[in-house]
């Protein structure tokens, strides 16, 4: 696959292989590339009914893709371009080691940049266009580790000071820092996205040039031309999200979407594929998958010399070479590279004989030429039909020499001494003596300064700088507001419903509401049956960009599939990745497009936090908002499925999530009141927050919300049901949460019955809301000491609450246990820690000791601890309970 079929049968004469080529030649001479092209489809039709096995590849010889004659004249001054990205090369490298400096092992990168700097700077004078009041502007997902680059062009433009440089990876300075990475969370004026985690950004440009078109279909947005731009590492391309979704960019026709991959061959520890060659691995992988490749190999000092290439031999020679050997020749003298590479036919070492040694080494890379860049992305925004690959062939820590230039501790680079610094200086014209050199200061020529004009000249000229992040939408009025989640609040009437059930009516209304309706988006990863949204389906469509090419086979049905073109489903397939990528797209077109999109992305609880933790992170930094709905959760709830399915930890995992607020409820008018909040919050009040709700398929009644309960819900927690019978001495108070809830209303009536215990139940909505409260108030208390401590409002519920207390729910233990230091008294705490089984609803609660059963035991057990009642109470109990007290233990099972 990785020589371009040009080692596969040495035992052709070459001499008939000259003949088919120069035959192909002459037809490209007379008929040009269309009838070329035709004639050798015909050749390879003939070839396959004779029985003749078609060479299969899917790769195109180790060359540029755009040949030379087809090369657009580049449009700007090539040499102000290249003293503004030396500078800009100079003070990237000086922020780190600057950095480093003041602060020993502060971290940074300079060799990312140093090899992406000709792939940035072409896009930044050429193509990045800024979003204006008229045009949507490009979207660009900039590779992270080259984020000191980005730093040095903005500080040129003059949108960073020297103070802010100088702080760079020291945010907690005094006036603040720059980040380490693209953090739109530290700086929301600046980065519009995170892209860190490798694999990420690839998948969430998919998915946002996906939702791009989604906007402008369903009419939200007008048609546009703008792009999306993804700078990713060419080691980056091993995360599986990286590449996982590629087909669905190609499926959907993704012409807005550029992936550039920066290929210096070269990842952390080494080589990408040292004995392979990784620019044709992804080529076959990009062009299998039906995308547009353009592989930039080579720079224009290779032209000449691949012209006298008559025979082919050089490319022949290129296509055998693996990257490890391409690597050394970065690191060893021309002569070495003249040997190696060209001393394997006296033909090729002929084709180089005039050039000395020292300029063979120096033969520039694709990837660092401008006028291949500005070709290869020209060639790509102007490409239709498919999305289209730029491969792009650097050395990693390009200029560094010495110290860095393609080493395998490149990565690693970030010191230089006096001498580095100033050959690295000299290397690129930088202006300081050397003297002044050895502080690696920043260096701005003056605004007047032609470069500083130029600089802003072509940025003016692309709408503005980049990147740039704002909030543009206007704020919701939400004036009908009440009466869409009134229905909710009045209970269920004696039906039995699931909250999922009431989560789909409601989304239902939402849909149907005259002022965000549109904006809502629901999405789902091929489960919308699991949780009865199929009506839906036919309701507001499913979307597709081509609409529906054919007739589904239950179109005579009310609900049938109706994919459509303004179709407001994003039905994903089975992708939470990709579904969280688009949830990330809606979620953070506030600021993207100016357009409060509205995310409702429901998937299988299990496959949510646990799976795809690191996009909902990615999310929270993202500032994105809108609700992620974990269905059949419930380690118990989720009758059957077992071990992989029930989840009993995502709300533990949603504790990591500074920004994410987690509930837990157990009846619709709750979900009502979190999510008619939460949208206030979120698009009236401009919170940078997001929901996680968890949504059960356990029918039951829905009771009338009860009088005053509103602030409890969104705080946590609230006084469900008190006891009737105040009269009893024996008191508990019952902490129930989901689906749980209702065995500790069991549990209730069960220990006031029989054992005379009087005992209140609580609804805990959650858990994390009340943790978050009580470590502010436990935070405000420490640096306030002088002053009247504040209680947290777990511990103002409980002041008057008697009795022992017990909290039940369907996750681990752990989460009641994070407040349990601010009740009045001891917790015990029952949930569901360890793998989960398949069976009834019943024997799981059983098993995993959160029935009301195993609640009554609790409540028993605890006032026995206290002395309010006697051993033989207990062990009665456990009888007429019928607890096997021997049951395995479910942790540990
Ligand atoms: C998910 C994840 N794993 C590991 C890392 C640590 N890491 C940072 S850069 C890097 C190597 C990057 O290599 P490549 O993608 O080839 O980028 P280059 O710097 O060579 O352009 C690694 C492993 C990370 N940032 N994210
Ligand atoms: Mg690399």
């Amino acid at each position: 696959m990785n020589d371009g079929g040009y080692t596969r049968f040495p035992d052709v004469e070459e001499n008939e292989i000259r003949e088919w080529v120069e035959s192909l030649d002459a037809v490209l001479q007379d008929g040009g590339p269309e009838v070329a092209s035709q004639i050798l489809e015909r050749l390879r039709a003939r070839a396959q009914a004779a029985g003749v096995p078609a060479p299969f590849s899917a790769n195109t010889p180790y060359t540029n893709t755009i040949p030379v004659h087809q090369q657009p004249v580049f449009p700007g001054d090539q040499e102000l371009e290249r003293r503004i990205k030396s500078l800009i090369r100079w003070n990237a490298l000086a922020m780190v080691v600057r950095a480093n400096r003041v602060e020993h092992n502060i971290g940074g990168h300079i060799s990312t940049y140093a090899s992406a700097a000709t792939l940035f700077e072409v896009g930044f004078n050429h193509f990045f266009r800024a979003r204006t009041d008229q045009f949507e502007g490009d979207t660009i997902y900039f590779q992270g580790h080259a984020s000191p680059g980005v730093y040095a062009r903005a500080f040129l433009e003059g949108r960073l000071t020297v103070e802010k440089m100088e702080n760079f990876r020291r945010e907690l300075r005094p006036g603040g820092g720059l980040s380490s990475y693209p953090h739109p969370w530290l700086m929301p004026d600046f980065w519009e996205f995170p892209t860190v985690s490798m694999g990420l950004s690839p998948i969430m440009a998919i998915y946002q040039a996906r939702f791009n078109h989604y906007l402008t279909d369903r009419g939200l947005k007008p048609e546009s031309n703008a792009k999306v731009w993804a700078f990713i590492g060419d080691g980056e391309t091993d995360e599986p999200e990286a590449l996982g979704a590629i087909t669905l960019a190609s499926r959907e026709q993704l012409d807005n979407l550029i992936f550039v991959v920066n290929c210096n061959l070269q990842r952390l520890d080494g080589p990408v594929r040292g004995n392979g060659k990784i620019i044709q691995e992804l080529e076959a992988v990009f062009r299998g998958a039906g995308w547009n490749v353009i592989k930039v190999v080579w720079g224009s000092d290779w032209d000449p010399i691949l012209e006298r290439d008559t025979e082919g031999l050089l490319v022949k020679r290129m296509g055998e070479m693996v990257d490890g050997e391409y690597q050394k020749f970065v690191v060893e003298p021309g002569s070495y590279v003249r040997q190696h590479f060209f001393g394997s036919d006296p033909r090729l070492l002929k084709l180089v004989e005039d050039i000395p040694d020292e300029a063979l080494r120096k033969l520039r890379l694709g990837g660092h030429d401008p006028r291949k860049v500005y070709a290869a992305y020209r060639a790509a925004v102007e490409h239709k039909g498919s999305p289209t690959v730029i491969l792009a062939r650097t050395i990693k820590g390009y200029g560094l020499g010495e110290i860095g230039e393609g080493k395998n501790i490149s990565h690693q680079q970030k010191k230089l001494n006096e001498e580095e610094l100033r050959e690295f200086r000299s290397r690129f014209g930088i202006p300081l003596s050397d003297h002044d050199v050895a502080e690696a200061p920043f260096y701005r020529p003056s605004e007047n300064s032609p470069e500083i004009q130029y600089l802003h000249a072509l940025r003016r000229e692309l709408g503005g700088y980049v990147p740039q992040r704002s909030v543009r939408a206007k704020p919701l009025q939400l004036a009908h507001h009440d009466d869409l989640f009134e229905e909710f609040f009045a209970g269920s009437e004696g039906r039995e419903v699931s909250t999922t059930m009431a989560f789909v009516r409601m989304l239902n209304k939402m849909l149907r509401d005259p002022e965000f309706g549109k904006l809502v988006v629901p999405i789902v990863p091929d489960e919308a049956r699991t949780f009865g949204m199929e009506s839906l389906f036919r309701q507001v469509g499913i979307y597709s960009h081509v609409g529906q090419l054919y007739e589904p086979v239950d179109v005579h049905t009310l609900l049938y599939y109706k994919e459509a073109k303004d179709g407001q489903i994003l039905e994903e397939g089975i992708t939470e990745a990709g579904s969280m990528s688009s949830f990330m797209a809606a979620g953070s077109a506030y600021a993207t497009h100016g357009l409060n999109m509205i995310p409702f992305f429901i998937f299988y609880s299990m496959f949510g936090l646990q799976r795809i933790n690191d996009l909902i992170w990615a999310a929270a930094d993202t500032r994105c908002r809108g609700f992620l709905l974990g269905g059949t959760s419930g380690r118990t709830t989720l009758a059957g499925e077992g071990l992989q399915h029930q989840d009993g930890h995502s709300h533990v995992l949603a504790l990591g999530i500074p920004t994410l607020r987690a509930y837990d409820p157990a009846f619709a008018y709750e979900i009502a009141v979190i999510i008619q909040d939460g949208i206030r919050r979120m698009y009236k009040e401009n919170e940078s927050i997001f929901y996680y709700i968890t949504v059960m398929n356990e029918p039951y009644v829905m009771p009338h919300m009860p009088e005053g309960v509103k602030e409890g819900v969104l705080k946590g927690m609230y006084r469900f049901r008190a006891s009737e019978n105040k009269k009893l001495k024996l008191r508990a108070q019952l902490f129930g949460s989901g689906a749980i809830l209702r065995e500790a209303l069991r549990a209730q009536e069960i220990l006031e019955q029989k054992f005379n215990v009087a005992a209140d139940v609580w609804s805990v909505t959650s858990y994390k809301e009340l943790y978050r409260e009580g470590l502010e108030i436990e935070r405000w208390n420490l640096l306030h000491a002088a002053e009247k401590p504040r209680l947290p409002y777990v511990t103002q519920c409980l002041a008057d609450a008697p009795g022992v207390l017990v909290a039940a729910s369907d996750y681990l233990k752990a989460l009641p246990n994070l407040v349990a230091k601010w009740m009045p008294r001891r917790l015990a705490s029952l949930g569901t820690d360890g793998f989960g089984r398949s069976d009834g609803r019943a024997a799981l609660r059983d098993f995993f000791e959160v029935d009301a059963r195993f609640i009554t035991l609790a409540t028993l057990t605890e006032l026995l601890r206290e002395g309010k009642i006697e051993a033989a109470v207990v062990e009665k109990a456990i009888k007429e309970l019928d607890i096997n007290v021997q049951k395995p233990n479910p942790m540990t099972s």
